[in-house]
This record gives structure tokens, C-alpha cells and sequence, in this order.
């Protein structure tokens, strides 16, 4: 039993077949709770595996040959035969040494920590040797949950099919041959598979079972404070190709005297970037819509005039598979310089809101100085800021640290993973470091100390096995965005 006083922790036992998702929703699920400050790490068999398979030239490698029989650990589907007893145990050998790795990862933590077991535990009888082995090491299994990954939606699991054939086990064989064998590895695994249900609520054991990308969720016994957080974050969850957009306010009176912290005007050159950022994003739409319809993603229908400001809801997710006309969503902050830096965005194809989880970091009683008025005047404040940026709070009513503003943009973040529709946010530099950190899973080190210049705006596009990821720097003398190259590797090691 976990000592009373412990830092919440969590161990997250994945469930599924093949191709379900698993790896990419824990890649995702991972990043979202790092980013909420929770140290969260994925254990996955099928490295344990394939590095098993390839161990060559190591020190123990005439053990790990007369333990497993050379080639044993192949990708081919043969691997995965369930009448075969001693594939089986080296199967499950893998998964309880790859949950070892976790459970003595989690043993060294003492802060809130989660531990994912990334396999596919498809049977009742691994996930039994699963528990019994964590109670083994715990002594209880008050931390454990499963997640199941589910899917019955034909077009997804096809389209999840052919996405493997891009992955380590396949990457270097003939696609149909590749895809052959990944089928019959899928069906191995469907002779005996037995989904999360009765026997799990038989034993109480807590799960949540997330059905063809979030269209029906179950939850069993799900009661702690860090599984509700990962129940609440698969329930914004989607896979639609769309593009998020991040951008600056334009400079404003404030900016070009460097006082921090307050409402401010757009300057001249402010409003110039605003219409140059209206005609980039027009541009990049047109672009979208072009690719699509190059792509035979034609879309049903045109994509309307935007008529009245209400939620663009684009179908449910039995849509998923429809193309549908993607709107563009505007949010700004409630500040003027992001309102001005909007305002020459038509209503007829842009819906527009303006949110206070978007505005500046508040200075509380530093705002409308400069940083050199803050040194001077007040420099155990400025003095303690530079040292510890993630946590030290502005002094002073409304004052926040970038903590606070991680809690306060988790809503834009659940909301942004739930909209189907491209995104634009015109918000300010420390959000965009905060939202930036989100998406790009940067260290958490990095997140206050990250150069985000101010004139540079941000696209980030969901992708099967991640976000592509691009930044545009704003030229003035031309007035218009321009594509930095390798923008990730320079600023943003993650
Ligand atoms: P697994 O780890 O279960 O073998 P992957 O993580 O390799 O599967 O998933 C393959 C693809 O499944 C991903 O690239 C993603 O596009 C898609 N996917 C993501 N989440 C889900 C989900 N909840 N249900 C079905 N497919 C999903
Ligand atoms: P993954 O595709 O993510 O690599 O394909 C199923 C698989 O995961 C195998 O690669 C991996 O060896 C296996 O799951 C591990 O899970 P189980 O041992 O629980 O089947």
C-alpha cells in the first residue's frame, strides 16, 4: 500500500490489438502530462523486442542467443502464433521485463509520477501475470489501470494497416508482402484476444476502454486524480487532418518601449503586420483547401460562408472518414493588440472569439515597467525572476509564473485536441512559449527560456505519427511571412 503521504502516482497497463493506436496515443498522452508538469514516461515491448531480435555485437550476446534461439525475436508474423506455448512465454517474458523497467523506474520517483506498459496484454492470462507480477513488486495494485484502445471503424484500421508499413518492423520490406504479414500477425492476435470487461470488473480492476477514437468511452472504477486527467484528455481526442496556427500579437506602443504586462494599441508597423498576417493565412487556406482537392479530398460541399459565429461542429466521429470543409477558428486574447491584430480577418470564412485564457502572463505590480526599470527599481524581484522563471510569480495582485499559465491554457490545449477545424491563435509571447512547449514536448527547462521572437508565427499539423511542425519569420520591408528552414532543430530541441 502506498504510504499516505506519497505523491500520486500511476501505472497505465495499455490493452489492444495491433495497429489500434496504442503507441501513438500514449506518445501523445506522455507529452500532455509532461507538459502538466507530471514526469511521464512509456515502457514499450515492441523495442524490448526488436532490440532483442537485432542484439548483435553486445557482451551478453551468447546469453541473450541461447536464451531466446537466434531469430526468435522476429517481426514476422510467426513470431506472434498463440498455439505456440513458447513464443507465448517469450512474449510475455518481454512485456513483465519491459514492465520491470517501469516499475523500477517509478520505484526511484518521489514525485507525482506515470509509468505506461505500451503491448498489447490481449488476453486474460497476460494481464493476470501482468497484475500478479506488479502486486508482486508493489505489494498492491492501488496505482494500476488498463487502457484498451478499440476499433471497429474498417476505413481507420485499413488506413492504420498501410501506416505500418512505414514502422520499424516493416519499413524495409516489400509493402505487400509487409502488409501480408502484418494481417496475419493481426490475426494471430484476434485468435485470441479478449477485450477488457467482466473479469476486469469481476476483480475491480479500473479501466478505460477508448472505442474507434473516442465515439464511445467506458470507464470501470476510474477514480484517481491523474487517470481522470487522462480520461478527460481522450475525451477531446481526434485524429482530422487540420492546422493549428500560432502567432504574435503585432507590436504595440507598449512593445516598442519594452513595458511589459499591459493593454497597448498597435503601432504603424503593428497594423502592417496584422494585414500581412490577414493575407498569409488567407494564402495558406487556399493553399490547404488546393492540396486537399489534389489529394481527391473533395469535399462534399463548398465550404460555406461563414454566416453566424456559432461552434463550426463538424460531424461526429462516424465522420472521421467524410472529408469535410474545414473552417478557420480565430482566437485572440482579450488585449487589444491581438483584438487590432484580428480585426482585418472577415467574418464570411472566419469565426472569431476573443478568450482571457489567452492574454498575457499578468505582471501583477510589474506591469507597464521595462525589464531595466525592474532591475533598477525593484532587483530582488528581477534578481529572483531570472532565477527560477517556471515558478516565481510576479509579486502583486493577479501576479502569475509560467505554472500558472500551463493550468490556466490547459482548457485551449483539451480544446484545441477536440477541434476538427484549422486554428488560428493570436495571443503573446509567453503563451505561445507555454503552447509551444505542449506541442513540441519541449524540456521543461527550455519552456520559460525558449527565444520566440516576436515577429514569428507557428503552424503545427496533426500527423499520424506526430505534428509537422513549421515557423515563419515576418520581413517588414516586404511585409510578408517567410518559411525558416529547419526552425525545430535550431530553436526547439525537444
Ligand atoms: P498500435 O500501437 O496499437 O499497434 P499505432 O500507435 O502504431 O498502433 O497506431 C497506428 C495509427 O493508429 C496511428 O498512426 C494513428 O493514426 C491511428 N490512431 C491513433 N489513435 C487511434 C485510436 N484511438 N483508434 C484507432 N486508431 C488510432
Ligand atoms: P507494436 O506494434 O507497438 O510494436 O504489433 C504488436 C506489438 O506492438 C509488437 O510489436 C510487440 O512485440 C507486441 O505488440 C508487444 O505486445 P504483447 O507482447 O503484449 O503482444
Amino acid at each position: 500500500m502506498a504510504p499516505r503521504n506519497a505523491a500520486p502516482k500511476l501505472v497505465i497497463i495499455m490493452v489492444g490489438l495491433p495497429a489500434r493506436g496504442k503507441s501513438y496515443i500514449v506518445r501523445k498522452l506522455s507529452r500532455y502530462l509532461n507538459w502538466l508538469q507530471y514526469d511521464t514516461r512509456v515502457f514499450n515491448a515492441g523495442e524490448r523486442r526488436r532490440t532483442a531480435a537485432h542484439v548483435e555485437g553486445r557482451g551478453d550476446k551468447a546469453k541473450e542467443e541461447s536464451r531466446l534461439g537466434r531469430g526468435q525475436f522476429s517481426s514476422s508474423a510467426a513470431f506472434f502464433d498463440p498455439a505456440n506455448p513458447d513464443l507465448v512465454s517469450a512474449r510475455d517474458q518481454i512485456a513483465l521485463e519491459t514492465l520491470d523497467e517501469l516499475l523500477d523506474w517509478l520505484s526511484g520517483r518521489d514525485s507525482s509520477s506515470i509509468g505506461i506498459l505500451d503491448a498489447t496484454n490481449s488476453t486474460p492470462k497476460r494481464r493476470q501475470r501482468v497484475l500478479s507480477h506488479i502486486r508482486k513488486r508493489l505489494g498492491s495494485l492501488d496505482w494500476v489501470i488498463f487502457f484498451e484502445s478499440c476499433c471497429f471503424d474498417h476505413d481507420i484500421l485499413e488506413r492504420n494497416f498501410r501506416l505500418k508499413l512505414n514502422g520499424p518492423d516493416y519499413r524495409s520490406q516489400d509493402p505487400n508482402e509487409a502488409l501480408r504479414d502484418f494481417r496475419q500477425r493481426v490475426a494471430f492476435y484476434e485468435k485470441s484476444y479478449v477485450p477488457l470487461g467482466k473479469a476486469e470488473e469481476q476483480e475491480k480492476i479500473p479501466y478505460l476502454q477508448v472505442i474507434d477514437v473516442g465515439r464511445k468511452i467506458n470507464t470501470h472504477l476510474i477514480q484517481g486524480f491523474l487517470s481522470n486527467q487522462v480520461v478527460e484528455y481522450m475525451l477531446n481526442f481526434n485524429l482530422s487532418e487540420r492546422q493549428i496556427w500560432i502567432f504574435c500579437g503585432g507590436e504595440s506602443i507598449d512593445d516598442s518601449v519594452g513595458r511589459i504586462g499591459r493593454r497597448s494599441d498597435l503601432t504603424a508597423s503593428g497594423q502592417q503586420y496584422a494585414a500581412s498576417l490577414v493575407r498569409f493565412i488567407q494564402e495558406e487556406r487556399k493553399r490547404w483547401e488546393e492540396s486537399r482537392r489534389n489529394r481527391g479530398l473533395e469535399d462534399h460541399r463548398q465550404a460555406k460562408p461563414r454566416s453566424t459565429h456559432e461552434e463550426v461542429t463538424l460531424g461526429s466521429h462516424a465522420d472521421n472518414k467524410s472529408p469535410q470543409p474545414l473552417d478557420f477558428c480565430i482566437w485572440t486574447s482579450t488585449m487589444p493588440q491581438t483584438i487590432q491584430t484580428a480585426s482585418g480577418f472577415g467574418d464570411e470564412f472566419f469565426a472569431k472569439s476573443q478568450m482571457k485564457m489567452l492574454d498575457d502572463l499578468n505582471a501583477g505590480d510589474m506591469a507597464g515597467l521595462t525589464f531595466e526599470e525592474i532591475a533598477a527599481l525593484h532587483p530582488a524581484v528581477y534578481a529572483a525572476r531570472k532565477q527560477h522563471k517556471l515558478q516565481y510569480r510576479w509579486p502583486g495582485l493577479g501576479g502569475e509564473c509560467y505554472l500558472d499559465l500551463i493550468h490556466r491554457l490547459r482548457p485551449i490545449i483539451l480544446e484545441l485536441e477536440r477541434r476538427k477545424d484549422h486554428m488560428l491563435l493570436v495571443t503573446h509571447r509567453a503563451v505561445v512559449r507555454v503552447l509551444l512547449s505542449y506541442f513540441l514536448d519541449l524540456r521543461r527547462d527550455d519552456l520559460a527560456e525558449m527565444t520566440i521572437p516576436k515577429n514569428w508565427g507557428f503552424s503545427l499539423k496533426p500527423t499520424p505519427y506526430g505534428i509537422d511542425f513549421s515557423a515563419y519569420s515576418y520581413r517588414p520591408e516586404s511585409s510578408t511571412f517567410y518559411l525558416e528552414p529547419d526552425a525545430r532543430s535550431r530553436f526547439f530541441p525537444s
